[in-house]
């Protein structure tokens, strides 16, 4: 795929903007952007024009380079607002590290993120709960703090394989990878409060608050989900405090699920007596066909349902693709395997199109909802041109499709993985 330049231009869009008019709106972008903040006061000719209203100034609250985006060797979709993942053979760690997790914006990062400034910063909970709580950064502390490996998948990572092709970001399959987070757990945070009996769902905010006058970004989770011992508001990534990209100062982290789930920049739950009704829980946005649909269909909007866990899936990050090698010589394959809230039973690999299979040595993860690891040694006595293939399955004994189901916004993709080898001479 082409790779996007990393320079920024002062466009917020694709379309020919003449020089003057777009410096003019990159300035008074940032002039608005400082206004909003309340770090001017007022008066900026911004506002004043009604640039803001009008949709007019980027709603980037500050741009990616601060925030240290990307990342280097980052296939990067777009930079307003950032999205950025890793080719497969870069996702080859047990332990994701922070370079090379994905980065997935639905709009800016907020300046506090990048200024590490916790400072004023509250958690509040709030709607159906006994007691309202706004906790800082010292009061989360407090509580004890929990350390895990997950999971985290966009929902639509793996939507370029999705035919005929859908709007979206288009995820090849690196919008996936398994770090370490540390944090308090939801429930704690959610019994302080007190849930009253009529607590059914989260509504989760952040502080990436687009200034266009759009919906902010917000979903929610069932209230059974918010309990679960495993789900945390996580303060660290890898053992450091949260980088800007990826929720400083507080983030959620909802094991199994898609990423959507884990609000960044996390500074509100709304605990709601009914299933939270904001855009991104609405319509056609991460949500699924209740049915298998023909490609191309579009069910009708009351046939779809909330997207919430992943389904069985795995990654081939050895070797990389278009490997050439002479006879015989032994190839290393390896990678890993998740299932959402289920386990991994076994990776089975293929290299003559799925007509026989082979089981692969499957390594344990390092707690429930981190990826599987699983390698095998595979050699090709003739020559030409082969293709390795994985193939999880589920401890429900489901197993990864080999051509992609569709749905309209290429939610899901779990089309089994395939690596080109060439055997030469
Ligand atoms: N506040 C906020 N939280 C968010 C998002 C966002 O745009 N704003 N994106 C979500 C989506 S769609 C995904 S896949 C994950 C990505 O997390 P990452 O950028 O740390 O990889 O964050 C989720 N949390
Ligand atoms: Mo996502």
């Amino acid at each position: 795929m082409q790779k996007t330049e990393h320079k920024f231009s002062s466009t917020h869009g694709p379309d020919a903007v003449p020089n003057s008019r777009r410096e003019f709106l990159a300035k008074m972008g940032r002039g608005a952007l400082l206004a909003s903040l309340g770090m001017f006061g007022a008066g900026c000719e911004a506002v004043d024009q009604g640039l803001l209203s009008r949709g007019l100034v980027p709603i980037v609250l500050v741009d990616a380079q601060r925030a240290g985006l990307p990342k280097s060797d980052m296939l990067v979709h777009s930079e307003r607002p950032f999205n950025g993942e890793f080719a497969p053979h870069l996702l080859n760690d047990d332990v994701t590290p922070t370079e090379r997790h994905f980065v997935r914006n639905n709009s800016g990062v907020p300046e506090r993120a990048v200024k590490k400034e916790s400072r004023g910063w509250r958690l509040v909970i709030d709607g159906e709960v006994h007691k309202e709580l706004a906790l800082s950064m010292d009061d989360l502390a407090r509580f004890p703090q929990v350390t895990m490996e997950v999971v985290l998948e966009c929902a639509g990572n793996g939507r370029s394989l999705f035919s005929p092709e859908v709007s979206g970001t288009p995820w090849q399959r690196g919008a996936v990878a398994c770090s370490e987070w540390t944090g308090v757990r939801l429930r704690e945070v959610l019994q302080a409060a007190g849930l009253k009996p009529s607590a059914v769902y989260t509504g989760n905010y952040g502080e990436d608050m687009p200034n266009d006058g759009s919906e902010p970004f917000s979903r929610g989770i069932p209230i059974e989900k918010a309990m679960d011992e495993h789900t945390l508001i996580a303060l660290k990534m890898n053992g450091e405090v949260l980088p800007a990209a990826h929720g400083f100062p507080a983030r959620l982290i909802v094991p199994g699920w898609i990423g959507s789930a884990m609000q960044k920049w996390l500074n509100r739950i709304w605990v709601r007596d009914q299933v939270h009704d904001s855009e991104k829980m609405r319509g056609y946005s991460y949500r699924i066909p209740a049915y298998p649909i023909a490609p191309g269909d579009k069910p009708p909007v009351e046939d779809m349902r909330v997207a919430t866990a992943w389904q069985v899936k795995s990654l081939i990050t050895r070797p990389e693709p278009h490997l050439e090698l002479s006879k015989g010589t032994p190839i290393k394959v390896r990678g890993h395997a998740w299932a959402g809230e289920n386990q991994i039973d076994k990776v089975v690999v293929s290299t003559d199109f799925g007509i026989q299979w082979q089981e692969t040595r499957l390594i344990q993860p390092s707690n429930r909802y981190a990826w599987y690891h699983w390698e095998t040694e595979l050699t090709l006595a003739n020559r030409g041109y082969y293709e390795i293939w994985a193939r999880a399955y589920d401890d429900m004994g489901v197993a990864q499709p080999f051509t992609q189901p569709w749905n309209p916004k290429g939610y899901l993709g779990n089309v089994i993985h395939r690596v080109p080898v060439s055997i030469v001479a």
